[in-house]
């Protein structure tokens, strides 16, 4: 068990992780979607549109990959808490304890929050993980392409790379998270109402698509349709992915960004590495010609990834970011 150096949230704070949130669904089967499936680009896009998520398995990116890459997260975040603080790339991103964000987000999680095109050199203790992360990034933006040419194939946009080659570009805004939720064991002092401590707040996430992977310790749950809560089961062979917002606005509103969290627990930790595919900071985000039908206006303004990227980072967690880029919205 790892044991922080230094307690991560007084007692006193718990009163702001508390989520509140409508029972969850009794059972929902998470989509899965076998890559090696001839028909996948047809489950994919059936799966975005019905929960803006899906479970990716056959992905081919090795497992030795991500178990390597989980142990060296460990290490790093065994480290005493003075040391995890000298990793702060010259940048607002590196380590990052209880504070999500800039605007007063807290969670029961630290995390080692990194550009991803290139990965940052930070500090010398954590050469070795930033070399399995490297590794990893490489393998995990191959398959966020592939999955985007699916996407592409599925909803018969042309060029296939439509949509993979802003993840593939030079200039693609990617980054990638290490998240670490320590187990929380003062919930056991706090009752049962303790069992829905926040990890990480309900949120979508801004950018193209996501990739997530985890340990096989639970936490993760989705926001279906219907605004019910599921939990999500870990499988840690698995890699599971988010449509984030930016591909809402490219499929007009046809694939919907997924709302989801992590609720911490008592007993077990959690460790999820989670690679986000944006786009060059100058690129258009529009609906692709090919997702409008006859007559079909795009739902949404003019904006650019840096636009709304810079809006984004401004809000809370849990707000709708969207909004002011939709039509119907004055500001
Ligand atoms: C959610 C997705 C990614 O983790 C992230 C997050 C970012 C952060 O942790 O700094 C944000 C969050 C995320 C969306 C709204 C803003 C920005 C925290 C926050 C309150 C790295 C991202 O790109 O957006």
């Amino acid at each position: 068990m790892v044991v922080l150096s230094q307690p991560a949230l007084g007692l006193d704070q718990y009163s702001l992780l508390r989520t509140t949130c409508k029972p969850t669904a009794s059972f929902t089967e998470i989509p899965e979607i076998d890559l090696s499936d001839p028909n996948a680009q047809s489950h994919i896009v059936e799966a975005c549109e019905e929960f803006g998520f899906f479970k990716l398995v056959n992905h081919r990116v090795p497992i030795e990959l991500m178990t390597k890459l989980e142990e060296e997260a460990l290490c790093f975040f065994k480290l005493s808490q003075s040391e995890k603080d000298k990793a702060r790339p010259p940048d607002p991103l590196g380590y990052g304890c209880k504070n999500i964000g800039s605007n007063g987000d807290k969670g029961w999680i630290e995390y080692l929050l990194l550009t991803a095109n290139p990965l940052p050199i930070f500090s010398q203790n954590s050469e070795s993980f930033l070399a399995a992360a490297k590794e990893y990034v490489t393998a995990v933006k191959k398959l966020s392409c592939e999955v985007a040419e699916l996407i592409a194939e599925g909803l018969k946009i042309e060029p296939r790379n439509a949509i993979s080659k802003l993840l593939n570009d030079e200039k693609s805004d990617c980054c990638f998270r290490v998240n670490h939720y320590p187990p929380c064991p003062d919930l056991q002092a706090l009752g049962g109402s303790g069992r829905n401590m926040i990890g990480f707040g309900e949120h979508t996430d801004p950018q193209i698509i996501s990739l997530l992977r985890s340990n096989n310790s639970t936490g993760l749950q989705i926001c279906l349709r219907d605004g019910a809560w599921v939990s999500v089961p870990p499988d840690a062979a698995a890699i599971f992915v988010n449509v984030g917002d930016s591909l809402q606005v490219m499929s007009n509103g046809r694939f919907k960004s997924v709302k989801h969290k992590v609720v911490a627990d008592s007993n077990r930790e959690r460790v999820s590495m989670i690679y986000f595919g944006g786009p060059p900071l100058s690129e258009k985000i529009a609906p692709l010609p090919e997702v409008l039908g006859d007559g079909e206006e795009s739902l949404y303004k003019e904006f650019t990834w840096w636009e709304y990227k810079t809006a984004a980072y401004k809000t809370r967690l849990a707000d709708y970011r969207l909004g002011p880029f939709e039509k119907n919205q004055n500001s």
